[in-house]
């Protein structure tokens, strides 16, 4: 295919998945990684053998950095996924995420266009579910319009608002994925269901008692990571760039995720009690899951179910991975780790 893309965020769990789907396609793939004091690249290292693969230390904060990167690969493609992507931790650091995900995506648009890559680049900008947030219908499309409820979604509306407005202004490629939760054994320790898995391994192991949740009653539109990377490439296949709802249509509590995590790991898990005095307890009576308020967030989204009819007419796009069967390949791959 003799194609160059770049990668922001290649170290994270999407951009492990799409550096494999572009390096299958016969893509040159070009990852930002930044620096850190020990190396962080745990999901990506099977690839570095690969001469296709090609990392540069960088970061989204870093203005000159990202020129001088984009000027040197001038890329036919950028898949643009670096974040600070916990909305509760943005709660506690919304200054730099707002730097990272806000202004970070304004740094990649004007590198394109300062170095008249306009023509050549297009863009593919990670956006986000979050930018529904107290949501005002279900399930939410394209024309829903949005509420951010943290300084996250904040950043990420600002992130959307810019890829579109340079679209209109410049003509840029610029098409934002507007994902629905995406999760695979690769995801992020503190998220939610990687947490819930990691937790009952360590349950099994005698390393750990009880796991420690906030909002169990929390309802997500939960796929499976490596459709979604699918999605991402489509969207730059187009002839036009466009804002694509990418997610299954279903929704599932958090307690459901976590009745289902333990099933497949042998332990039906019934509840007592309510509130924060709710828990969860195995059939021996042993308490395996409580309620601590440190996980509750200052604003919370309740409610996500995305509609991806759009996608599915104009990308051909569908989740192949429902929501039993991605449950069970998190937990099956922690058990067998
Ligand atoms: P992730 O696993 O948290 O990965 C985030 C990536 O961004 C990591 O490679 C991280 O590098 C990098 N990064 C963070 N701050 C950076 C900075 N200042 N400069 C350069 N790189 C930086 O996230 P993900 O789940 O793969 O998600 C990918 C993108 O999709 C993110 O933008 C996220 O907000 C968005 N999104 C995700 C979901 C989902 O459910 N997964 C849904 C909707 C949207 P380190 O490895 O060094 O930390
Ligand atoms: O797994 P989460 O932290 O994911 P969240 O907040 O939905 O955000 C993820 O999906 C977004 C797409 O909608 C992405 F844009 C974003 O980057 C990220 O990938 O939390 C899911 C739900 C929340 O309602 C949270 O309050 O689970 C609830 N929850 C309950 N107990 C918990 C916990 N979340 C975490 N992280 N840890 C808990 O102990």
């Amino acid at each position: 295919m003799n194609r160059t893309a770049l990668i922001t965020g290649v170290t994270g769990q999407d951009g492990s998945y799409l550096s494999e789907l572009l390096l299958e396609k016969g893509y040159r793939v070009h990852g930002l990684v930044r620096r850190s004091s020990s190396f962080n690249r745990k999901r990506i290292d099977h690839l570095r053998s690969n001469e296709d693969f090609i990392l540069h230390y960088g970061d989204m904060t870093d203005s000159s950095n990202l020129i001088r990167i984009i000027k040197t690969i001038e890329p036919d493609e950028i898949y643009h996924l670096a974040a600070q992507s916990h909305v509760q931790i943005s709660f506690d650091v919304p200054e730099y995420t707002a730097n990272t995900d806000g202004l970070g995506t304004l740094r990649i648009l004007e590198a394109v266009r300062l170095l008249g890559l306009v023509e050549r680049t297009r863009i593919y900008n990670a956006c986000t579910s979050e930018l529904y947030g107290e949501v005002k219908e279900i399930p939410q499309t394209e024309n829903t319009p949005f509420h951010p409820r943290s300084p996250y979604g904040v950043a990420k509306l600002y992130s959307f608002w810019i890829a579109k407005n340079y679209r209109e202004a410049y003509g840029m490629f610029n098409s934002n994925g507007i994902l629905f939760n995406h999760e695979s054994p690769r995801r992020g320790e503190n998220f939610v269901t990687r947490k819930i898995t990691l937790s009952i391994k360590d349950i099994l192991d005698g390393k750990m008692k009880i796991l420690s949740l906030g909002n169990i009653n929390a309802k997500r539109d939960w796929g499976y990571a490596p459709d979604y990377v699918e999605a991402m490439w489509l969207m730059l296949q187009q002839d036009e760039a466009d804002d694509y709802v990418i997610s299954t249509n279903e929704t599932h509590s958090v307690r459901e995720f976590v009745e289902i995590a333990f099933r497949e790991a042998g332990i039906e898990i019934t509840w007592e009690g309510e509130g924060l005095k709710e828990v969860g307890i195995d059939p021996n009576g042993n308490v395996l899951v409580k309620i601590d308020p440190k996980y509750f967030r200052p604003s919370e989204v309740d409610h996500l179910r995305g509609d991806p009819s759009k996608a599915k007419k104009e990308l051909g796009w569908e989740p192949k991975t429902d929501f039993r069967t991605l449950v069970r390949k998190m937990m099956k791959a922690e058990l067998e780790q």
